[in-house]
């Protein structure tokens, strides 16, 4: 599998502004935001999709969510944001290296997708 543009990010290959980072992820902006507040959280591990996560990822996965939250806490929309994982290009998975898309902000009450 040739290095995904976020194993480049991650690397510091391209250079990207982090907005979190800890041992196992970091958070960008997403470059074609969707929403006010639109974050890509992303493992440092490169998992090409979630399906393809194992057994041994299962602390990472979790660890995710709760760096979602942190991220989440530290923009303001702790109380109303949306995550959102696209698994595979049926999906509209666009990047195979695992991530979460942290949205907020604008009408998300209203669309439930
Ligand atoms: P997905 O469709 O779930 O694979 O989402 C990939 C997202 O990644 C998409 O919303 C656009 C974003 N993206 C692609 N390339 C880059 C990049 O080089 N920098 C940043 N910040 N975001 C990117």
């Amino acid at each position: 599998m040739s290095e995904s543009i976020f194993a480049k990010i991650i690397s510091g290959e391209i250079p990207a502004e982090k907005l979190y980072e800890d041992e196992h992820c970091i958070a960008i902006n997403d470059i074609n935001p969707q929403a006010p507040v639109h974050v890509l959280l992303i493992p440092k591990k490169a998992i090409e999709k979630l399906a393809d996560a194992q057994r041994d990822d299962q602390a990472l996965l979790g660890h995710l969510m709760l760096a979602a939250g942190n991220v989440a806490r530290q923009l303001g929309v702790a109380e109303a944001f949306r995550l959102i994982v696209n698994n595979g290009s049926g999906a509209g998975q666009t990047v195979f290296h695992l991530h979460l898309h942290i949205i907020a902000g604008g009408s998300l009450a209203e669309s439930k997708m």
